[in-house]
């Protein structure tokens, strides 16, 4: 097979070339290939065949132990200037990149099928999507992709109609972590990947084209490619409300997404719909407002922790035609996490025996991978091809102090300025440290593709005549007391948060003025049945003004890192609420 488009044609090849594949294969994306697929896997051992009574058509895939989260040390952004990828990413010489990987890629996939994925990232007609080829040697990456991404023949004709697209290239090569690289060249809208199978690094769909890519496409085209979860939140009235919200990995998206509101709520009419768990793309629409889509087509989500109290949508989805990747197994063969209410681990992640002496059941970033249509609080607006329009953005991050449970900004310089501010604690989505807090600039540390003090001044350049922007918030699900508990119950009882802030949004709810922000009182707030101790709620709504200029005094270093490309307003932001916490 081939396609109508001479470039994508001719690309395929000088790829087989350099690779020297066995054999290629154009993915369709049709039932019968994905089946074909299954059954090689599970004759190779790459995936192995979980209860079919309990979770119909579900399996588990065991990576290489080494490989088992994002590598930001490993991936880098590669445009002709080191100062357009900023501080803020690794840079590497276009030249230098390519050749590092052709020298990687020759010959690496004799012996194997070269696979050629077309995608689209979004609804297929939609004009907010964008399109893109991932060719790779990993059948399991095949598989994924079909999950997350509309992928295979509709995908194709687009591509071929659009005549342009993002070019992946990814193979496995030895799964050796010292020849493992993440390259990015968003001068040619090129990503290439090495030795790695896991999720981020190997789904180009996702972090690299989807935010790496596509920030830097949307920069240059006047909208928006953010690490943001995208629900809809609907009121007794019947109006839905859907607001963007950027977390670091790991820190609740997926939950936050798929929230289920409390028994009080649900009686009176609340209900929750999810249009996206992990990536968000906003553009302006005609009245100023903006709109969002979900690229994804699928969730690859954190497993542990995930169970009825904390994400009871999550497991009714996950009980057929899933894939999981690195979760323990029960004696028989049902998918097995830490943090499930029910059932006993017999194997660990790896195969072994499970002892808890040795290890958690599953790796701490083990991961499902499910349609995004299975999920009891799916959506049809997630197919819209004009989008949902946006009624509020929420930044979160993981701090055990400070930061209070939620504030809103005063105006769009000022929300721009709290997400570029943002800081969490680091968790087991990367390799590396875990707990350690650093800024993540709108969750997007890892995942914007260029500068980030260009940046922010492109955040800031929405706010113009005729924007209805929405309305930006703060929020801190996870600050802990003395002892090192958590505050705040969270999950489902995030709903009284997110009722405060559409309650602003639409003139209904008071709040308090600070140089921080704006906090509502604890009055404001619906705490009814939570038997929440008002201390803790007082202390939970409360700036702490001596920590705060300290705070401001660390962001402005911060924002002095990206020097002059940082945008002067954002400075002057910075200063001025420094000046009145002073
Ligand atoms: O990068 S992944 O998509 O594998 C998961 C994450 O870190 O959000
Ligand atoms: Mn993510």
């Amino acid at each position: 097979m081939s396609s109508k488009l001479a470039s994508l044609n001719d690309w395929v090849a000088s790829v087989a070339q350099l690779t020297q594949p066995d054999a290629i294969h154009w993915c369709d994306g049709s039932d019968a290939e994905n089946a074909r697929l299954v059954e090689l896997m599970l004759a190779n051992g790459d995936l192995l065949k979980l209860n079919g009574q309990t979770h119909p058509d579900c399996y588990l895939h065991r990576s290489s132990p080494t490989d088992v989260a994002r590598v930001e040390h490993l991936t880098f952004v590669c445009t002709s200037q080191p100062a357009d990828a900023g501080p803020n990413n690794n840079w590497m010489a276009p030249d230098e990149a390519h050749g590092e990987m052709d020298a990687l890629y020759k010959g690496c996939m004799r012996g194997r099928t070269m696979y050629v994925i077309p995608y689209c990232m979004g609804p297929i007609d939609s004009p907010l999507s964008r399109c893109g080829v991932e060719i790779t040697d990993s059948p399991y990456v095949v598989a994924n992709m079909r999950i997350m991404t509309r992928m295979g023949a509709p995908a194709l004709a687009r591509i071929e109609r659009d005549g342009s697209f993002v070019r992946g290239l990814h193979s496995i090569g030895e799964l050796d972590p010292d020849r493992r690289f993440i390259m990015h060249f968003p001068e040619e809208l090129m990503i290439q990947s090495y030795g790695s199978g896991y999720g981020g690094n190997a789904l180009l769909g996702k972090k690299c084209h989807a935010l790496r890519i596509a920030s830097y496409q949307a920069r240059t085209e006047g909208w928006l490619a953010e690490h943001m979860l995208i629900v809809g939140i609907e009121n007794p009235q019947g109006e839905t409300h859907y607001v963007a919200a950027a977390f670091p990995s790991a820190c609740g998206k997926t939950n936050l997404a798929m929230l289920i509101p409390p028994e009080g709520y649900r009686r009176d009419g609340w209900k929750v719909w999810t249009v996206g768990d992990d990536i968000c793309w906003m553009h302006p629409g005609a009245d100023g407002r903006l709109y969002a889509i979900n690229p994804e087509a699928g969730y690859f989500g954190v497993a542990p922790g995930t169970s009825e109290k904390t994400n009871p949508n999550a497991m009714a989805m996950l009980n057929r035609d899933a894939i999981f990747t690195n979760v323990g197994v029960t004696a028989d063969g049902q998918p097995w996490w830490e943090g499930m209410t029910s059932g006993t681990p017999a194997q660990d992640w790896q195969g072994r025996p499970y002892d808890k002496a040795v290890g958690p059941a599953a790796h701490p970033n083990a991961r499902f991978t499910v349609s995004a249509k299975q999920c009891p609080s799916y959506t049809d607006k997630a197919e819209d091809a004009q989008g949902v329009p946006i009624s509020a953005i929420v930044f979160g991050g993981r701090r055990a102090s400070l930061v209070p449970l939620v504030f809103e900004a005063r105006d769009w310089t000022h929300g721009v300025l709290v997400g570029a501010a943002m800081a969490s604690e680091t968790t087991a989505a990367a390799t590396g440290a875990v707990g350690v807090v650093r800024r993540d600039s709108m969750a997007m540390k890892p995942f914007a593709g260029y500068n980030f003090g260009d940046y922010f001044a492109h955040w800031l350049s929405f706010d113009k005549p005729g924007a209805k922007l929405p309305k930006i918030f703060q929020v801190n699900w996870f600050r802990k007391d003395a002892k090192g508990k958590f505050m705040w119950p969270g999950f489902g009882d995030n709903m009284r948060v997110l009722e405060w802030m559409l309650k602003r949004v639409t003139g209904q709810a008071g709040a308090v003025e600070t140089p921080v922000g704006n906090l509502p009182e604890p009055g404001d707030l619906n705490t009814e049945g939570l038997g929440l101790d008002p201390a803790v709620l007082q202390e939970l709504l409360s700036i702490d003004r001596a920590g705060w200029k300290e705070e401001m005094a660390h962001i402005g270093e911060y924002l002095d890192g990206f020097g002059e490309r940082t945008p002067a307003a954002l400075k002057a932001e910075r200063a001025k609420i420094a000046a009145q916490l002073a």
